[in-house]
């Protein structure tokens, strides 16, 4: 990658911390946002009060916290603007932008999450009642406002009540096919725009069942078809890196599918998740670190210039010490991810050769030292 002047890395031996931190995302250009979400509080169904009930659960409070964390960039939720009617408030877009400026944060995207609002229970663009989804089409249109009045130029969808809790609820077909005119809809209105539109995929939670985008297999197909069909490319994906854990396929593999099949990876959810488990949201690089870094391997490998944003949920940790966590392991891992990109001919080479014990003591040496 021309870009990068890899023999920087020299400078990086051992953990990475302090004020090399910064230093080393910068030197590099690797671009680190945090999601608002992911700045607590956070509640679950048996804490339903929150893990932190005496901290400010605004937005203006969540900025804060995430500039605390030395974070330069996040990303706000859709909801986040509106009032109990879905309705924007005009004043919390200015504030935010003016509280932005102070704490000099920069929103690089806007998520468009309706999951939370009781009316859409039963899913929003998919909704069995046509009413509903027309309101729900009305909704996240307006969010589109929100992003363009914010400057930024992508917004990412994730359609977490859209789907089924039990076999034979709703007629599969019926509802992909209402999904995806929908889906198109809001891509020619987010063109339209001169937005982008990411959609993420996750197999399940809230959905017990499945939700309608359940892999990036999925969301990948139906990008490229909307994209095909309207002749540019409008519609691209989020990759959680915790959902392609939850449904135990390679996550760097992903990558590189959406990579061949030419649809643009819009941003990266980074997290952690145990295989085969549920949506965990840990700290990022407490898991697996071999896969973990050959995910980062195959973003650096494709080229990837956007947004990795933390979307995570330490609910038993002050939500600072838990962004501060995530970006610490995150840089460490990236380090090992370029440290193997560095030397990646060798690699090929190794691959090629297809010799396992080669290929696992060549990784080995650089992610067990270094
Ligand atoms: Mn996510």
């Amino acid at each position: 990658m021309a870009r990068l002047d890899l023999s920087q890395l020299d400078r990086y031996i051992g953990f990475i911390k302090g004020e090399d931190i910064d230093r080393f995302l910068s030197e590099f250009n690797i671009k680190l946002a945090s999601g608002t979400w992911a700045a607590g509080d956070f509640s679950d169904r048996f804490m339903r009060g929150g893990y932190n009930p005496d901290i400010d659960t605004s937005i203006v409070g969540q900025l804060k916290r995430i500039r605390e964390a030395g974070f330069i960039a996040y990303v706000p939720i859709d909801v986040q603007f509106k009032d109990r009617n879905l309705r924007i408030d005009w004043s919390v877009v200015e504030n935010v932008k003016s509280i932005s400026r102070e704490l000099e944060l920069k929103p690089i995207a806007l998520a468009m999450d309706i999951s939370g609002v009781n009316m859409f229970k039963h899913g929003s663009i998919a909704n069995p009642c046509e009413d509903l989804r027309k309101r729900a089409l009305e909704v996240l249109t307006e969010s589109m406002d929100i992003a363009k009045a914010l400057g930024v130029d992508t917004v990412s969808f994730w359609p977490g009540q859209d789907g089924w809790d039990y076999s034979f609820e709703v007629n599969y077909g019926k509802m992909l096919k209402i999904f995806m005119n929908n889906l198109k809809e809001l891509a020619i209105r987010a063109a339209d725009r001169g937005l982008t539109l990411g959609i993420e995929a996750k197999v399940k939670e809230p959905r017990e069942g499945n939700m309608i985008i359940p892999t990036s297999h999925a969301s990948i197909l139906m990008a490229k078809r909307i994209n095909d069909e309207l002749g540019k490319k409008v519609v691209g994906i989020t990759i959680d890196y915790g959902h392609e854990l939850m449904y135990a396929v390679e996550p760097a593999y992903t990558v590189y599918l959406a990579k061949e099949f030419d649809v643009p990876l819009l941003s990266i959810h980074i997290n952690t998740a145990k295989t085969h488990s549920n949506d965990e949201d840990r700290v990022v690089g407490t898991g697996d670190l071999w896969q973990f870094i050959d995910f980062l391997y195959a973003t650096v490998d494709i080229g990837f210039d956007g947004w990795y944003a933390l979307d995570q949920f330490t609910y038993r940790m002050n939500p600072v010490e838990g962004l501060r966590k995530s970006k610490l392991f995150f840089v460490n891992a990236y380090k090992k991810a370029l440290l193997l990109y560095r030397y990646r001919d060798e690699l090929e080479k190794l691959r090629e050769e297809a010799d396992q014990g080669k290929i696992l003591e060549f990784v080995g040496e650089i992610i067990y030292s270094k």
